[in-house]
């Protein structure tokens, strides 16, 4: 198994849902956690319970990732772990999907993935070690009406991780894709926490757990993938 203990992981949108869960797992590992959002006030409440850093930042935005990482490295000296987890989505027919949506989207669910590849993929590779969590979606495996926009993000998305994983392999860098289904989050302002939501959806920290397992394999094993839904949602 692999220890987490002080290994320093960058988990995005951090502030709330699926990434607040995933900070909160990999700190109680004894990871020194980057938690990241653009919510300053979530994430200065988050870091008391983390113990790591809180860098409010837009994921979308070149600058902005530019100085996640170089802090990070500034301040722990290295980085381990990559969670890319910001997302966002909204769900119409195609034609009623304004151009800044389809903006939107692909700026939070593929840019902010690519950015923060493009900074940390050479630090791993020159250290020979390091590991992508990619969260995409199930929706990134089949199509759904209403799903035209968010769908062909996360479909660029997980070939976006393909791909990489690819490239990087060889050097002994590892990226692992989690596919979800329904999470009981605030995504698509949601409000989780309903009597009916808890009974069709997983909760955060069930995929918070999936990335600790993906984390905590030993360093000769890569989970390449990983899907997981509810047991009452069909797929
Ligand atoms: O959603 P939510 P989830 N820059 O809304 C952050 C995927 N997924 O936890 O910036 C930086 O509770 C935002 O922070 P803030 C989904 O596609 C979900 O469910 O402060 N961060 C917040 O922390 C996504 O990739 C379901 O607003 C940005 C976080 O993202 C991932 O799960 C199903 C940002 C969103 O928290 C986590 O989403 C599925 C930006 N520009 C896949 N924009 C599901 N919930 O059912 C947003 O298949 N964030």
């Amino acid at each position: 198994m692999n220890d987490l203990t002080d290994k320093v992981a960058i988990v995005t949108g951090a502030s709330r849902g699926i990434g607040r869960a995933v900070s909160l797992l990999l700190a109680m590992q004894g990871a020194k956690v980057v938690s990241v959002a653009r919510s300053a006030d979530e994430l200065d409440e988050l870091v008391h319970k983390t113990n790591g850093l809180a860098i409010p930042a837009d994921v979308s935005d070149e600058t902005d990732v530019q100085n996640v990482v170089d802090e990070t490295i500034r301040h722990y000296g290295q980085v381990d772990i990559l969670v890319c987890n910001a997302g966002v989505g909204s769900f119409n027919l195609l034609e009623n999907n304004a151009a800044d949506e389809w903006d939107r989207m692909f700026d939070v669910n593929v840019k902010g993935t690519f950015l923060f590849c493009k900074f940390l993929a050479p630090h791993f590779k020159s250290r020979k070690s390091g590991h992508i969590v990619g969260i995409t979606s199930d929706v990134a495996r089949r199509t759904f009406e209403h799903g035209t926009v968010y769908g062909a993000s996360k479909f660029a998305q997980d070939a976006l991780l393909g791909s990489l994983r690819k490239e990087v392999r060889p050097h002994g860098v590892k990226v692992s894709t989690i596919y979800p289904g329904l999470v009981d989050t605030y995504f698509n302002e949601s409000k989780p926490g309903s009597p009916d939501t808890e009974k069709t959806h997983l909760k955060p920290v069930d995929v918070a757990q999936a990335v600790r397992y993906i984390l905590e394999a030993p360093a000769h094993v890569v989970i390449d993938e990983l899907m997981l839904h509810p047991l009452t949602q069909e797929w």
